[in-house]
């Protein structure tokens, strides 16, 4: 966005969080509007880019975002928390990596690769993936398993809309994804110490896949995805543990198998396929039962407690009926 001649506002004053908060007043009046409007306007110090880089048909979709009521009404967590500290494992392991490292990554053009028990298999261009879906804003808690959280405003399409146009045959019981794998353009996965394999791969049972809460993410804060965040297509699971929620996302598979999953490989006993946000099950090594609300600092360090299912119990407990939580981690 351009500031008019003579204006003293200039580009870096315009903050994503500043234009998403615009744009917001157009949109009709609702509790959820009006909880994002009182969230506090970034300082320029604070700014990123206010240049969308993605092309324009995936700008105008994610422009046309309508609001959900699945949205939450706690404050958002701001701008520069939800693009500046992130896993990223493919950009490095520092919480400021994805945003340092991933700046060379090339989201554009982009092609999705769906394979297995499905009509719709095939490489498809971006572009034809999403086409005619309807973007969404969700405004979702996100759980890591490392006990921070934060309240991210998603833009995407409902997982189930995408998936049905792809036909899963009936066979098909678990949906399986890949990050891309680029190492030229990604230093974490050619990294010799590398904590994880690549490509990052994640995966859901059908029934979870389809839930209306689960959502192919394709923007953050009104504008495309960062590339830290996942550009330019992930995963949100909001009532798993955020390792669940794949980024930058480059095969989709069908399968009649529980597909493998990068932390479960890495270490089974201390993350599962499930990764329920559960605070009844501690992690080995620390408890689950309270939360580091992001932002958390020394002096303020808003600790919440964790809830069940990250607090959309009502909507996803019955997935698991019967189910033992404590061995299905
Ligand atoms: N490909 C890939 N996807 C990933 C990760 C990763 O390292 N690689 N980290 C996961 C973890 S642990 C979390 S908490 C979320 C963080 O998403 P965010 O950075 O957009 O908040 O992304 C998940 N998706
Ligand atoms: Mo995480």
């Amino acid at each position: 966005m351009k500031a008019p001649v003579g204006s003293k506002l200039t580009e870096r004053d315009v903050t994503p969080e500043a234009i998403y908060l615009n744009r917001r007043q157009y949109l009709k009046a609702s509790a959820v509007g009006a909880a994002a409007l009182m969230a506090p306007a970034l300082k320029a110090s604070e700014a990123a880019p206010s240049v969308d880089p993605a092309p324009l048909w995936l700008q105008s979709q994610n422009k046309q975002a309508s609001s959900s009521p699945f949205s939450t009404t706690e404050k958002l967590t701001p701008y520069e928390y939800v693009t500046g500290y992130n896993n990223f494992y493919e950009f490095g392991t520092g919480k400021d990596d994805p945003e340092k490292k991933g700046q060379d990554f090339k989201p554009h053009p982009w092609q999705v690769t769906v394979s297995g028990l499905a009509e719709g298999t095939g490489t498809f261009d971006l572009e034809d993936l999403l086409k005619g879906l309807a973007v969404e804003e969700r405004i979702y808690r996100l759980r890591c398993v490392e006990a921070w959280s934060m309240v991210i405003p998603w833009l995407g399409v409902p997982m189930a809309a995408l998936l049905k146009r792809l036909k899963p045959l009936s066979s098909a019981r678990y949906v399986a994804f890949e990050t891309v794998y680029r190492p030229e353009e990604m230093p974490g996965q050619g990294s010799f110490f590398a904590a994880i394999d690549y490509p990052y791969v994640e995966g859901l049972r059908m029934d979870e896949a389809m839930h209306p809460l689960t959502l192919m993410a394709t923007g953050v804060y009104g504008r495309s995805l960062p590339n830290q965040n996942g550009a330019p297509l992930r995963l949100v699971v909001p009532w798993k543990y955020g390792f669940k929620s794949i980024k930058s996302i480059r095969k989709i598979t069908f399968t009649d198998r529980q597909p493998q999953t990068t932390w479960e490989k890495a270490n089974a006993r201390e993350y599962g396929f499930y990764a329920n946000v559960n605070p009844a099950v501690d992690h080995p090594r620390w408890s689950q039962a309270e939360e580091r609300r992001l932002p958390s600092t020394l002096f303020a360090s808003n600790r919440v407690p964790t809830l069940p299912f990250n607090g959309y119990a009502d909507a996803v407990a019955g997935l698991y009926q019967g189910m033992d939580l404590t061995k299905y981690y």
